[in-house]
């Protein structure tokens, strides 16, 4: 195996290896190799950002050193992989991640003192990886954390975006201001180039059908892009096992043409590289929305052809036949995003394998898997036919001829049902025509699944009837969404996973979270509560640093915390939740002094970011700005209520704000958020939950209890005849909620007629989203949860209540889930010797 001396080399590796020890000496020695070699400076010469490189380095190379072990394993083991392709990776920030999940955080922190720094410091001069708009991102992040952890073999495969989500900057009228993330800008320690690894992309060229529409086709002329792979490790919790995260980059072919340089034309000399390069330039900032935009297509194909090309290239190492290909791969499609490499597939085993159509179908369907995320319409992806053909002409006839294996077998089934035919079509007809991505998902994978179980009844139910009925209900299913424990409790949540560990003696629920059951021994405990409480008020105050050091403001330390982050979007209702701020400042300005110090404080903490291009969205930021101006500013009330909205919402602020909580608002009108995940982080860490019956939200009352989830509003059932109701103007609009709007409109908040096309979407048959049928109700709730937290005791039970029935919201669980279910895949750990 070794070139030249066998002995030279083991000699070699064993050396190496001793320099990646763990004690508090090798480890500075390390990062000082780092210092004095890597950043070339000198020890007068570190600063913090220098120190974070440096030790980011020097955790790199033990994530290299584990990485490459695994990989060399489980290709010598010919073991079946799973590729999760998703084209979001919201990662955050790797470095104390790292440390925990490789169990050297304690010497670390002991020799970064030695040096003179301070660990949180150094963590904090990281930037986040923010390669995601929000949950589908963060999810794909936290399966591939549970992946390593429990030894599945798996790789991510994504997009290596140079532009990553926008920074967002309030101006000073409280308006979003994008500007661009420049996570790149000092070298990013997570990521291995492999620049002899590129693969060519081809798009537009001529393209002709095989023999009969099955038989082989063609695919020539067109434009090749190279696609150049950056690996981004990612460790397991306390073990060997380091999965990979593939994110492409595009550059052009010829980065530079010397023939246009010589004629004068120098623009054209670069041109066709910075063409190519503009594929990865940025991630769309869209979530939950399909823009449809020609570069978001390329952006796609681009992605999935260049990972099938890697995991075919792996395959035919094997040496063995195509028929064969599912039981080594595995490709779950994180939405409809990566639709497209179905047909690419099928190009690929048809076109250059010489596999015939049908078994090559066989072996598509087998290998796919699909995820669906949303059922909202304007999130479902369709591209335009002549689109589709201008840029992949072959894919655009092999999508033709699956659709019309399809449609003549469900004629065979469901004879002259024309409607039915036109409904299952993966064309739509119109002007253009569209190519239905998610129909395309749905017949080119084995299993479909939602991502909580009213979700994926709604999926069912609403989307895809007519694929159940004609593919079977075992092609369908649940798997309710996870979060990993290391981050969302043990990183972010540092003292209370102590209390968790000192009191149930094992740290054992961080790989496995049902362990936290045991704590339910202690919820009426009054030491436990104590100390209990006292981590979330640390926590708290941390959070209230941070606003006043952000914001400016100084705010009541021992006001109950009421947290709604997440992306601002008007299903998500926002909206609703700024107009009981509103209501709650009304009720206090009529209260004499007395009566207002009876009141639970609050503290109001808003985050997100709007897509840049929607408006009401980043109106509904505006508002909640200008209505924590007036409110902050009133003397009078400032002991009893304050709002707080913190600018550029990322995973890292996520880390502080969700430990912080006391409350947390999860209120999506019912039917419309597939599952949100942070509402099981926040349960996770000792707050409780406001919502609505929708996404997993059901499911958590399941297992914490109902009695410790504050529930309102309409169920799933209610909503259309709600919705006819607005639209032949039978509804009721409630006092309270005019209240609110005449405040609005009075100019209490500054320029009224500012907020008029947010005011907008309550009347007059547009409250889409029922924010008027829901308001008293939510108003019931918010009053039920001042009431609740007056019994501190009672309160405090609940809250150790619900952290210690979370054990099934592991994303640990979930993968598990999917390994058994739809992957077929069995963990296998890596030998100590290996
Ligand atoms: C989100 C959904 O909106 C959330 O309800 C869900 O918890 C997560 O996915 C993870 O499943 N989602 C998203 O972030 N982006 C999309 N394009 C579609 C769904």
């Amino acid at each position: 195996i070794f070139p030249g001396d066998a002995k030279a080399w083991k000699s070699a590796i064993a050396k190496n290896a001793e320099s990646l020890k763990t004690d508090v000496d090798s480890i500075n020695a390390q990062i000082v190799h780092h210092v004095e070699t890597t950043l070339a400076r000198a020890a007068f010469n570190v600063d913090e950002m220098a120190m974070y490189q440096a030790a980011a380095l020097s955790v790199r190379d033990r994530l290299i050193h584990n990485w490459d072990v695994t990989q060399t394993f489980h290709t010598q083991a010919r073991t079946k992989r799973v590729y999760y392709f998703s084209l979001e990776y919201l990662l955050g920030r790797g470095y104390d991640n790292a440390l925990l999940n490789l169990g050297v955080r304690q010497p670390y922190n002991e020799g970064l003192k030695g040096l003179g720094f301070n660990m949180e410091d150094v963590i904090d001069v990281e930037r986040d990886m923010g390669l995601g708009n929000g949950g589908l991102g963060r999810l794909a992040a936290c399966y591939l954390d549970s992946t390593s952890t429990l030894d599945i073999p798996c790789w991510g495969y994504t997009l290596r975006y140079s532009q990553g989500i926008f920074k967002q900057i309030i101006d000073s009228s409280g308006n979003q201001v994008e500007v661009p993330d420049p996570w790149l800008e000092n070298q990013n320690p997570w990521e291995i180039p492999r620049l002899d690894n590129a693969v060519e992309i081809k798009f537009h060229g001529e393209a002709t059908p095989g023999e009969g529409g099955k038989g082989p086709g063609t695919w020539t002329g067109g434009l090749d892009v190279l696609a150049v792979p950056y690996d981004i490790p990612v460790p397991g919790y306390k073990t060997q096992t380091t999965n990979n995260i593939r994110a492409w980059s595009a550059r052009g072919k010829v980065s530079f043409d010397l023939a246009k340089f010589n004629a004068g034309d120098y623009d054209a000399a670069v041109r066709e590289a910075e063409e190519a390069e503009t594929i990865t330039r940025v991630l769309y900032p869209n979530e939950n929305f399909d823009k449809g935009k020609a570069l978001r297509l390329k952006q796609q194909y681009f992605w999935v052809a260049a990972s099938l090309h890697d995991i075919c290239r792996r395959f035919r190492k094997l040496r063995v036949p195509w028929s064969e290909f599912p039981d080594y791969n595995a490709i779950q499609l994180n939405d409809t995003h990566p639709t497209l490499a179905i047909p690419e597939l099928m190009r690929i085993l048809v076109d250059e394998e010489g596999q015939p159509w049908d078994e090559a179908w066989e072996i598509v369907r087998r290998t796919f898997s699909y995820t669906n995320h949303t059922v909202l319409s304007e999130a479902l992806e369709k591209w335009s036919v002549p689109l589709v053909e201008w840029l992949l002409p072959r894919h655009l006839q092999i999508i033709y001829e699956i659709n019309l294996d399809m449609l003549k077998d469900v004629e065979k089934k469901w004879p002259n049902d024309r409607a039915r035919l036109a409904r299952m079509s993966l064309i739509e007809e119109g002007y253009p025509k569209m190519v239905r991505m998610a129909n395309l998902a749905v017949v080119g994978s084995h299993r479909v699944n939602g991502v909580a179980a009213l979700h994926s009844h709604l999926v069912q139910q609403d989307l895809f009837p007519d694929f159940v009925e004609y593919l079977g209900r075992d092609h369908f299913g649940n798997v309710t969404n996870g979060v990993t424990a290391r981050r969302w409790l043990l990183q972010c949540n540092p003292s209370l996973a102590k209390l968790i560990t000192d009191t149930l003696g094992s740290d054992e629920w961080v790989v496995n979270l049902d362990k936290l059951e045991g704590l339910t021994k202690y919820a009426k405990d009054k030491a436990f509560q104590k100390k209990w409480a006292a981590c979330k008020q640390a926590n708290r105050e941390r959070l209230c640093d941070y606003i006043e050091a952000t914001l400016g403001l100084t705010v009541n330390r021992h006001a109950l915390i009421d947290v709604q982050v997440k992306r601002i979007h008007e299903y998500k209702r926002q909206f609703m939740n700024i107009l009981g701020v509103i209501f709650r400042y009304l009720q206090l300005k009529k209260m004499s002094p007395a009566d207002r110090k009876r009141l639970v404080p609050r503290l109001s903490v808003f985050a997100g970011k709007a897509a840049p291009g929607y408006y009401i969205a980043k109106l509904i930021i505006r508002l909640c700005n200008a209505v924590s101006k007036t409110i902050n500013a009133d003397k009078d009330i400032r002991e009893s209520l304050s709002v707080a909205f913190l600018p550029d919402y990322s995973v890292s602020l996520a880390e502080i704000i969700i430990p912080a909580s006391d409350i947390s608002e999860h209120i999506s009108t019912a039917g419309t958020e597939a599952s949100g995940t942070s509402n099981m982080k926040f349960a996770l860490n000792g707050g409780l939950l406001l919502g609505t019956l929708d996404g997993a939200n059901i499911e958590i009352a399941e297992a914490v209890g109902d009695e410790n989830v504050f529930f309102f509003g309409h169920v799933t059932p209610d909503v259309p005849k709600l919705r006819r109701a607005h639209h032949f103007g039978e509804v009721q609009y409630p006092a309270e909620l005019l209240e609110v709007v005449d405040a609005i409109r009075s100019g209490m908040f500054g320029e009224a007629g500012v907020f008029e096309p947010l005011l907008g979407t309550l009347f007059e048959g547009k409250d889409h989203y029922l924010v008027s049928d829901d308001f008293l109700s939510y108003l019931q709730a918010q009053k039920m949860v001042d009431e609740a937290y007056v019994d501190q005791p009672s309160w405090v039970e609940k809250t150790i209540n619900s952290t210690a029935r979370m054990g099934r919201f592991a994303s640990d669980r979930a993968v598990l889930q999917y390994a058994e279910e739809i992957w077929n895949i069995e963990p296998i750990k890596i030998p100590q010797d290996a």
